[in-house]
């Protein structure tokens, strides 16, 4: 596996610089840490290193140094019109370096390869859940479910040294991300297509073979989900799932483990369940306003209603972002050159024009733009997939990109077990001389 051998190669000398960081620039201070840091939510604690991308709040997410508008002009594609092959950003996660062509048909080909070792059993656990199971149910469990082919635990248990972790990780890693479309397609074809299964094309691209496993076989189809699996790819390696994935990695759990903690995580509604609730907002909107193309006036009234209730309005603000998100631009840029008449289209548009005002009067919400849930469930929606509760999981499995190669990352390093320390409210109160 030339891959194999390459990462190596790359890694040697970047774990002996951690290596050293550690021993010989242990005591060097890094940052100062405040009370209200701590209490809401760690924000800005400098707690973690994360190689795969970097996130800006002004400029948002930068992949290796490469921002989202740069990897569409220069990841590999199918097609010259088409969007970049989501192999493509795996590899320079991976690497550091941009991918070739062929590097890019080699992750294909090895991804479709591996794709074929789902054991029988998966698919029964799955058909053991209620069919009405939310798909983040059934797609979690059945990435547990696939953790008794983990290469990790036999390696582990015959005596691997450690230093050479990282390999069954990666093993791990590849058959895990190549078989998360299959999966994902079955839930979806599963719940919303009375079980009439599609089997993959082994010719098709890995995002390509998605679109089409799902039954949305067109050529736009596929454009869409090769976007949609680029962008959701990564977000650096503080946001929940991320941060999730790799503390449940750092206790040597296997990556099956590791990733099915951070699509818990992913399950929230503050993260990427975000994608499904912005559309209940909006359809719940429409039937409150009673009509399926409100006025920016009557948005606004009920985003109002919204916040007065004690809710968020889902698709807006983020805990780093400062502008709107690149991620939430790039997909309304697609969604104007290719469907720009969709209702759902011209909605996020209005509720785009009067949102952030509505948040920015409260005068607590630190970010009052769109994030990249704003729009993603209206642009799959306009091109046919309808079904909001597998959008979390269509975001899962794009996700395994960027969190599960900071795992072969975190085990190149020789990254030990993570364990912050924790206080109790009385030594919170000292610290504030407070009574
Ligand atoms: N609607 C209403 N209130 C909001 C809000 C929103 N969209 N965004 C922030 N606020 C509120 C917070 O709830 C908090 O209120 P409180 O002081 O009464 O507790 C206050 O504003 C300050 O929060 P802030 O520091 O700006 O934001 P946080 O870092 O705490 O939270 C998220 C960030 C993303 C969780 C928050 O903006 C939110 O709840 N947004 C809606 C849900 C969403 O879209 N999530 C997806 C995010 C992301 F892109 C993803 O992971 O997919």
């Amino acid at each position: 596996d030339y891959l194999k051998e390459k990462l190596l190669q790359i890694a040697i000398p970047k774990a002996q610089k951690v290596r050293q960081l550690v021993k010989e620039y242990g005591d060097v201070k890094i940052q100062d840490v405040t009370m209200s840091q701590v209490l809401t939510g760690m924000k800005g604690v400098v707690s973690l290193m994360t190689c795969t991308s970097k996130l800006d709040p002004e400029e948002g997410i930068r992949f290796r140094g490469y921002s989202i508008p740069e990897l569409k002009n220069i990841l590999p594609k199918i097609h010259e019109e088409g969007e970049p092959l989501p192999e493509g950003i795996f590899y320079l996660m991976l690497t550091g370096e941009l991918p070739s062509n062929d590097d890019v048909r080699y992750i294909s080909e090895q991804w479709a390869q591996r794709a074929q070792g789902i054991p029988p059993h998966v698919y029964d656990v799955i058909e053991a859940l209620p069919k009405d199971a939310h798909p983040m149910i059934q797609f979690n469990t059945a990435i547990l479910a696939m953790s008794t082919e983990s290469q990790f635990r036999k390696a582990y248990l015959i005596g691997m040294d450690k230093k050479n972790y990282w390999d069954p990780t990666y093993e791990g890693v590849m058959d895990l991300i190549s078989r998360l479309p299959i999966i994902a397609a079955y839930i979806y074809r599963r719940v919303f297509h009375q079980g009439d299964h599609i089997p993959p094309d082994p010719s098709l691209d890995w995002a390509g073979n998605l679109a089409h496993m799902m039954g949305h076989d067109t050529e736009d189809a596929k454009r869409l989900m090769r976007l949609y699996m680029l962008i959701h790819s990564d977000h650096e390696g503080g946001n929940v799932s991320a941060h999730a994935t790799h503390l449940v990695g750092s206790a040597l759990s296997n990556p099956y483990y590791s990733f099915s903690a951070g699509m818990n995580g992913l399950a929230g509604p503050l993260h990427g369940m975000a994608n499904q609730d912005v559309m209940h907002w909006i359809n719940k909107m429409k039937r409150e306003i009673g009509t399926d193309d409100p006025s920016e006036a009557q948005i606004k009234k009920y985003a109002e209603e919204t916040l007065a209730k004690g809710h968020v309005i889902p698709g807006y603000g983020h805990a780093v972002l400062r502008k709107t998100d690149p991620r939430f631009q790039v997909q309304l840029d697609f969604a104007n050159k290719y469907v720009p008449y969709a209702p759902y289209i011209k909605l996020v548009n209005k509720i785009y024009n009067v949102v952030p005002d509505v948040l920015l009067a409260t005068g607590k919400v630190k970010n009052p733009w769109p994030n990249v849930d704003a729009i993603s469930g209206s642009l799959l929606t306009s091109y046919g997939i309808t079904e909001f509760p597998i959008y979390t999981v269509l975001f899962g499995v794009s996700r395994a990109l960027g969190v599960l190669t900071q795992l072969i990352w975190d085990r190149l390093y020789g990254l030990p077990i993570e364990r912050p320390k924790s206080q109790n409210l009385g030594w919170f109160m000292d610290k504030a001389n407070l009574k």
